[in-house]
């Protein structure tokens, strides 16, 4: 059974962090270590949220698990809750990073051109250090305009965020993943650079005029999960974009509350299902 170290947090009330990387990654058929960064009481979009940070317990679960003499298949980090936290798990990808695994950053610090509450520029900044030291990034839009010390609020034509991946993949990962990005005709892009192979790849799907937190987390767990699997790079994107328009679509049809996230418990099973067709370009 291979294992993912996941380091994101626990959000008790709307779907998002580890309610989603767990039953994602547990249905794509691995083992799931969480290393809870903090627990709220409802993720940071809820107003009045609580959290109680857990980056003292971080340090002394993962000396932990060096004395178990743990290994993993894949390292997965997503929401962190202070800077210090950062450095922390800096640490722990020189620990348990190695060549035979591969480490995801997850560089969760905003959408829709905004920081979420309680992200500041030391985070940001402490994000950036640990993007370089990932195999594969996946930020939204406004994170890879945050990554880049780029204005997050600019609109962008469609092309620009392919130049992104590249300058992204300057800074070392080794492969970018850009979602949300704008695409012709109205449709939204997810983009892939390759930057070992010099080649980015392009998924379109239909636009839906809704937003829902924690399909990021459900993208990237897709993400891991398919590499895990052995997929190509395109390949992965083109079935975690096919999951996640899924869980989406599941959503947009009923009146419930966008804070609550996707219906991810109904499309789950879109996980193991073939792929109807690839839909992948080169560009
Ligand atoms: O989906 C990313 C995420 C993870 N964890 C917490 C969040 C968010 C996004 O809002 O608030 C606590």
């Amino acid at each position: 059974m291979k294992k993912v170290a996941a380091i994101h947090d626990l959000s008790g009330y709307g779907r998002a962090s580890l309610t989603v990387v767990i039953p994602v990654l547990s249905c794509m058929g691995y083992q799931v270590c969480p290393l809870p960064t903090a627990v709220l009481s409802a993720h940071s979009e809820f107003a009045g949220f609580r959290s109680l940070d857990l980056t003292g317990f971080m340090s002394e679960a993962i000396a932990h698990w060096k004395s178990l003499g743990l290994s993993f298949d894949a390292i997965y980090s997503g929401y962190l809750a202070s800077e210090r936290q950062m450095e922390v798990v800096e640490g722990f990808f020189r620990d348990f990073g190695n060549e035979r695994n591969f480490i995801v950053v997850d560089p969760v610090l905003g959408d829709h051109g905004a920081l979420y509450p309680g992200m500041t520029a030391g985070m940001v900044a402490g994000m950036r250090r640990l993007c370089a030291r990932a195999g594969v990034i996946t930020p939204n839009l406004t994170e890879a305009a945050l990554l880049l010390g780029r204005d997050p609020r600019a609109d962008i034509p469609a092309g620009e965020a392919a130049r992104w991946c590249e300058e992204l993949c300057a800074t070392g990962p080794e492969r970018v993943i850009i979602t949300s990005a704008p695409g012709v005709n109205g449709r939204d892009a997810t983009l892939a650079r390759d930057g070992k192979e010099g080649r980015t790849w392009r998924v379109t799907c239909e636009h839906v005029p809704a937003s829902y937190p924690g399909t990021g987390d459900a993208f990237a767990s897709a993400i891991t999960g398919c590499l895990l699997n052995g997929d190509t790079l395109p390949e992965a994107i083109d079935r975690a974009v096919y999951f996640v328009h899924a869980g989406i679509k599941a959503t947009f049809g009923h009146a419930g509350h966008p804070l609550d996230g996707i219906d991810q418990e109904r499309v789950l099973h879109y996980l193991n299902a073939p792929l109807p067709c690839y839909s992948y370009e080169l560009i």
